[in-house]
């Protein structure tokens, strides 16, 4: 009896201390404003994949999706407290927590998609990653944003006059509402959620946005008339949390910080071809799309010349710098 009982004792010892050792699991979650097909979503859920795998499914991060953790501000203050783990935003309502990302976010910043990356891989944006640190957040990774263009439900604008008077909705950004005030339209900033219907209800007359969000939030079937003018590269951005991701052993962190890399190619990637199928959908549609001429498109970037002029000495500096990016 004496040593049936002093066997049991060493298994069920030996089971604790199994249990103990056993590697503990962590579930994240990742807020995403756009839904599970979208070119952004699957970037997101590349990340995820990799985490997983290259911890043997010890971490699993989990892709909320369609906006189910909220909108994108609400998001980012969830992440900055710790309640969520990952989201991955554009930059614009970012800057409202780290004023100088403004640099990244300035109208006609970048002369195509090919400065923009340049400077987003280089020293530049690997010190504006480094940067949000400061607001509690770790700066994991840059999306592709594609080229936001300006689109309304009243006329066809055709240079930047064309906009005068126009209710506008614009990101939650400084930046943003004072960029419309500028081309002489009346700013609305909202929630990306509440677009549509703002715009069908004619709360708004326009809004800007790519190609993939002008067709997959429908506002191509209430605003008919959309401008290639090509005024903002807002980069994307995946961010952690910084109280989160202090807790984790300094090998997670990093497999988390390279995972977000790798996934950058196949986002970069799917969006290509979205922009693509998007802009083929809406043409097809029979919204009316218009180029504007150079003489046109410089209309919008002398409107921001007094918007330049008034940013603080330090993003003068890195607008600066980021011009000189060959
Ligand atoms: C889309 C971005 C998304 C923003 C949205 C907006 O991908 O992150 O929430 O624009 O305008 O292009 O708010």
């Amino acid at each position: 009896m004496k040593k049936i009982i002093t066997l049991l004792l060493v298994i069920v010892i030996a089971l604790v201390l199994m249990i103990g050792c056993a590697p503990k699991k962590i579930v994240m979650r990742l807020a995403e404003t756009h839904p599970a097909d979208y070119p952004t979503t699957i970037g997101d859920m590349e990340f995820a994949k990799l985490v997983g795998e290259r911890t043997n499914g010890r971490i699993t991060v989990e892709v909320y999706h369609s906006k189910q953790l909220g909108e994108e501000k609400a998001a980012i203050e969830q992440v900055q407290l710790g309640a969520i783990d990952f989201t991955r935003v554009s930059l614009a309502p970012v800057t409202a927590f780290v004023k100088k990302l403004d640099a990244l976010q300035l109208p006609y910043m970048y002369r195509d998609a090919d400065h923009m990356w340049k400077v987003l891989n280089g020293p530049i944006g690997e010190e504006m990653l480094k940067s949000v640190e400061s607001a509690n957040f770790v700066g994991l990774c840059w999306f592709d944003p594609g080229s936001r263009n300006f689109y309304n439900s009243k006329r066809e604008v055709k240079s930047a006059a064309d906009l005068k008077g126009l209710k506008i909705r614009v990101q939650q950004s400084d930046l943003m509402i004072k960029m419309i005030k500028y081309l002489g339209a009346n700013p609305t900033p909202l929630p990306y959620g509440e677009v549509y219907s703002a715009l069908k209800t004619g709360v708004i007359d326009g809004a800007e946005n790519n190609w993939p969000s002008y067709d997959t939030q429908s506002h191509f079937e209430v605003a008919r008339y959309y401008v290639v003018d090509g005024h903002l590269r807002i980069p994307e951005i995946l961010i952690g949390s910084k109280i989160v991701m202090d807790k984790l052993s300094k090998k997670d962190q990093e497999i988390i910080k390279q995972a977000a890399k790798d996934a950058v190619p196949l986002q970069i990637k799917l969006w290509a071809e979205k922009e693509k199928v998007s802009e083929d959908k809406v043409t097809k549609a029979g919204c009316k799309i218009y180029y504007p001429t150079p003489e046109e498109k410089k209309t919008f970037m002398d409107a921001m010349a007094p918007l330049y002029a008034e940013q603080p000495a330090e993003i003068q500096e890195i607008i600066k710098q980021i011009q000189a990016v060959q």
